[in-house]
């Protein structure tokens, strides 16, 4: 894409000019976390030199200022994925402590035993353990939609395991160890069709792509800050407000209550009623900031570039002998997870780090697609909007050599 402006995006990432080993930096592994732009870091800065305090707890000038600020983010964040109301937007950890927070409100109070839960055969651990940890609670079951040998979704064999048994499917938008996209509105079209309430993790795919949770009429939707420009220790669970309204708090504390007493607590109203103790205040900041960022650049002309740099290295990637791609989805996200000819991933990781070129290698997180596809580990290569073709040709080369050398 001649007119995206990657260029002037690279100069906003200061870390991008970091040398690693004396070899410039190529920064590929984003579905981990990726790296902040200076508006990103300028706005925790000048928070807290000019602005922080407590949130929602001061009369005094500064506590109105970072509330402002605090709130203002949330307001940015529910226009970013388009959600109805700032009541629906939580602010949690990241998308692991959403989803455990789904599980132990909302699953708590509507499972019972022998109801069932699906998930998909291509979930992170954060999609998988929680709803164990339920189903171990409750004695619900869990119940696991297979893919195919692409990294594809069985869609039939998913509609096959809903039931009138079943009251949630949790489901990843965007695998992380794969890349694949999944057909989440025909999914949660058929959940709906059975009123079943639909999860979707959207770690992976809220920093590539425009979410809309209206349009997509997902229940739940969750995020991390640290995969979307922002800082970590942040993240976003996005609730109808009639399904928040309707759960018991996650935990107690500061903030989510309206009145106490030794005989009784009055919960807040929403958001807040999710939100106790104080905030990751100069985090949320952070993350208001990180949208402004990419609203500025526009997430579709993000999604068209990144579809170009996948495709460019996936051609590149088919032409290596001995590699092999694992997560051949038709619709997938820019994530290239690979395995060579004897040459271990954890060893391919630790030969491109030695060139400057950041990967991961390892199960990412997700046990079961490495069962699959019977393979220990693979390298993966992700990219974000400031990844360059230039540096996909030195990881291909960096490829090359290793199988020269060692393959
Ligand atoms: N995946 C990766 O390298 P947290 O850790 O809460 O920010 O995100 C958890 C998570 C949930 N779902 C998906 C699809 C994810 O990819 C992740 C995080 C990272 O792939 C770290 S394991």
């Amino acid at each position: 894409m001649t007119n995206f402006p990657v260029e002037k995006i690279r100069a906003d990432f200061p870390i991008l000019a970091e040398k690693i080993r004396n070899k410039p930096l190529v920064y590929l592994d984003n579905a981990a976390t990726c790296q902040k732009p200076q508006a990103v870091i300028d706005s925790i800065v000048h928070l807290y030199s000019h602005d922080y305090a407590n949130v929602h707890r001061g009369v005094h000038t500064l506590s109105v200022r970072s509330t402002d600020k605090f709130e203002g983010a949330r307001t940015k964040i529910k226009d970013f994925i388009n959600a109805a109301s700032e009541k629906e937007i939580i602010f949690v950890r990241g998308a692991t402590e959403a989803i455990n927070l789904v599980a132990q409100t909302y699953g708590k109070t509507n499972i019972k035993p022998g109801d069932e839960i699906i998930i998909t055969a291509m979930e992170h651990h954060s999609n998988i353990v929680p709803w164990q940890m339920l189903c171990q609670q409750t004695g619900a079951i869990l119940k696991v939609a297979p893919i195919n040998l692409l990294g594809e979704l069985i869609f039939d064999e998913f509609e096959k395991l809903i039931s009138d048994k079943t009251r949630l499917v949790s489901v990843v938008h965007m695998s992380n160890a794969l890349g694949t996209i999944n057909p989440v509105k025909k999914i949660i079209a058929a959940a709906h069709a059975n009123n079943i309430p639909v999860l979707l993790d959207g770690a992976q795919s809220t920093p590539h792509m425009t979410v809309d949770v209206q349009d997509l009429d997902c229940d739940f939707y969750v995020f991390s800050g640290h995969k979307l420009y922002a800082p970590s220790g942040i993240g976003v669970l996005y609730g109808k407000q009639a399904l928040l309204e309707a759960m018991p708090p996650y935990q107690g504390g500061g903030d989510m209550i309206r009145k106490v007493t030794f005989a009784e607590t009055e919960y807040n109203v929403l958001p807040y009623k999710f939100e106790a103790g104080t905030p990751a205040i100069a985090e949320v900041v952070g993350l208001g900031a990180a949208i402004d960022y990419l609203n500025g650049i526009g997430m579709d002309k993000i999604a068209a570039y990144e579809a170009e740099l996948l495709a460019y290295a996936t051609e590149k990637a088919l032409q290596i002998k001995g590699l092999r791609i694992i997560g051949e989805a038709e619709h997938k996200g820019a994530i290239l997870s690979f395995v060579l000819n004897k040459i271990h991933p954890h060893d391919v990781g630790t030969m491109l780090d030695s060139l400057g070129i950041a990967v991961r290698a390892g199960h990412h997180c997700a046990m079961p697609v490495m069962d699959f596809f019977n393979v220990p580990a693979t390298a993966r290569a992700s990219f974000a909007m400031y990844n360059t073709k230039e540096e996909i040709d030195v990881l291909m080369n960096g490829i090359e050599s290793l199988i020269e050398v060692f393959g």
